[in-house]
């Protein structure tokens, strides 16, 4: 067991708990990362047998990760920690993220348990009968069309449960997943004490008792009245009975939640007084990250792909995503979430690229801005924007087409993925200024070819931050902030002395000559690929009409 070590230098701690990993970073006072560690779930943890971090049943739309593999990974890297020397006596304070919407569900009598963690045992074996559902569901389910159409109907349609909850009724929002779990197995929601969203679930971990959902994750449940920031109470009966008193009371997601359990203290020497505040999602983390300032906008280029932006007034429509803001009590953000995003690109590299990203690269490069016209949709999953599945590939005179040669199929992709971007986020409402600036992250925000595609689609700079790890080192800038959040200091202020985003693209010359046509027929095209959707899957994925 270790000893408290003496105290020096304090520091931050910004956790993600992602699909496919568990990350950490620490950042000193300075803001400078001086310490990163991982666990890839896959490789690390082969004993739980997942892909990619999750287990896709055979009907291809129900979509979970074990839990105990996540408690585990806890384990593991704390452990990892320790043995490479780190000092956990320095952390003064803590957060974290989580992947968004996915559920865990703690069995009757489970918060004596977190409270009382024998510190000579890892947290998996105290923790392994204490969950009433062991596989949780996560955002990639797409498996509860019917308690979307419930729900919606329950409050007075779609377009009414956006403006109440920011979006409307999405099969991987929790609230829906939720629904589900009690239609299905009434018995298992019964035993049910508290349920989490894996952000709070990362935090009760570290809090040993139950913490609540901050407000900015919890907006991404159809659950939350996002203005007032308090449960729906017709929300809550339209999925569950007697649901508010599982969820626990939503908090401010700068609010520090408590001190670290003992038993961290007892068994890797964190300070006792060590504050834990409130996780959130991976998403409105790498906003904190990426100090996305009004009028930017961020692409995180990950297992999914998302956009997402800083709004004042939130109109929530039929398409995309209004959340409450986790780093500005009066502000929202607005997001988009494309499904098909790294793990399509790396079965096209593999395919066609040996697997390499530079010979990936190397034939992007070689290829022409506008692919002479062809266009190409990859839907390997169903995806959320727009509701469709499929490869569909076109000409320059929108004839429907096979296949293309390797270089036209990779610039397709690329092309193809970055428009739908644009046209979506234009569809939302936003306009691309001269002095728009585009932040890049996630894994593909490595890659300066892929980002030159990016820069010229959208006809604007882009700029990355130093680790593609936004989602955590946000989490680590939000542990920070937590600790003076109450006397309403920014977060930028607190974080200044972080290394400002880098620019590493700047669009080709006479781009936007050759994108403006292809944009009207992108669009137009998307239309045709959801016709084609719907004609051939409505039946079997019983998509919403
Ligand atoms: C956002 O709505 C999503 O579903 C995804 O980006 C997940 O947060 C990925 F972790």
């Amino acid at each position: 067991m270790a000893a408290a070590a003496a105290p020096s230098s304090p520091c931050y701690l910004g956790w993600d708990l992602s699909t496919q990993q568990l990350k950490v970073v620490a950042v000193d006072e300075q803001m400078t990362v001086i310490h990163e560690d991982t666990i890839n779930f896959d490789k690390d943890l082969p004993e739980f047998g997942t892909q990619g971090g999750v287990y896709v049943h055979s009907d291809r739309l129900t979509v979970m990760s074990p839990v105990l593999m996540w408690v585990k990974a806890l384990d593991m890297i704390l452990e990892k920690m320790k043995s490479s020397g780190f000092n956990f006596y320095r952390v003064r304070a803590l957060s974290g993220a989580g992947q968004q919407h996915g559920s865990v569900y703690w069995k009757e009598g489970t918060n004596s348990v977190l409270q009382n963690l024998p510190p000579d045992l890892p947290l998996h074996q105290s923790l392994k009968s204490c969950f009433s559902v062991s596989n949780s569901p996560i955002w990639m389910d797409s498996s509860t069309y019917a308690q979307c159409c419930c729900l919606e109907k329950a409050v007075g349609g779609a377009q009414k449960l956006a403006e109440i909850s920011g979006s409307r009724a999405y099969e991987r929002f929790t609230g829906n997943q939720i629904a589900k779990i009690y239609s299905q197995n009434p018995e298992v929601y019964s035993k049910t004490e508290r349920i989490s969203l894996v952000s709070s679930f990362a935090a009760s971990l570290f809090l040993g008792s139950y913490a609540s959902i901050d407000y900015s994750d919890g907006s991404g449940m159809n659950l939350l009245q996002i203005r007032e920031k308090v449960w729906s109470p017709i929300c809550l009966d339209a999925c569950a009975p007697e649901l508010e008193r599982r969820l626990g009371h939503p908090v401010p997601s700068s609010k520090i939640l408590g001190s670290i359990s003992p038993y961290y203290s007892k068994r890797y020497g964190f300070n006792p007084d060590c504050k834990v505040v409130a996780f959130t999602g991976d998403n409105p983390a790498s906003l904190a990250g990426m100090r996305l300032a009004e009028g930017d906008i961020a692409i995180s280029l990950g297992t999914s792909d998302t956009l997402f932006l800083w709004i004042k007034e939130p109109k929530p429509a039929l398409e995309g995503h209004i959340l409450c803001s986790p780093v500005d009590s009066q502000a929202y953000m607005a997001l988009l979430c494309f499904k098909n995003g790294s793990l399509m690109r790396e079965k096209i590299r593999d395919e066609l690229a040996s697997g390499s990203w530079k010979e990936f690269s190397k034939v992007l490069s070689s290829t022409t801005v506008g692919n002479d016209g062809n266009v190409g949709f990859y839907f390997d999953v169903m995806e959320i924007i727009p509701e469709a599945v499929g490869i569909h590939r076109f000409n320059a005179h929108n004839q429907r087409i096979p296949d293309f040669p390797k270089e036209v199929e990779i610039r397709a992709l690329i092309e193809g993925q970055f428009m739908a971007k644009r046209i979506h986020a234009e569809k939302l409402g936003y306009k691309i200024l001269p002095s728009t600036r585009i932040l890049a992250t996630g894994g593909a925000s490595y890659n300066k070819e892929i980002l030159q595609v990016l820069s010229d689609v959208f006809s604007a700079p882009v700029y990355t931050i130093d680790t593609a790890n936004s989602a955590c080192l946000g989490s680590a800038y939000r542990a920070v902030h937590g600790l003076v959040a109450e006397t309403n200091v920014p977060l930028t202020d607190v974080v200044k002395l972080a290394p400002g985003p880098k620019l590493v693209a700047t669009p080709t010359a006479g781009v936007a000559q050759v994108y403006q046509p292809l944009l009207k027929r992108y669009m137009e095209l998307e239309q045709q690929v959801l016709n084609w959707t719907k004609q051939h899957h409505m039946e079997k994925l019983k998509m919403r009409p």
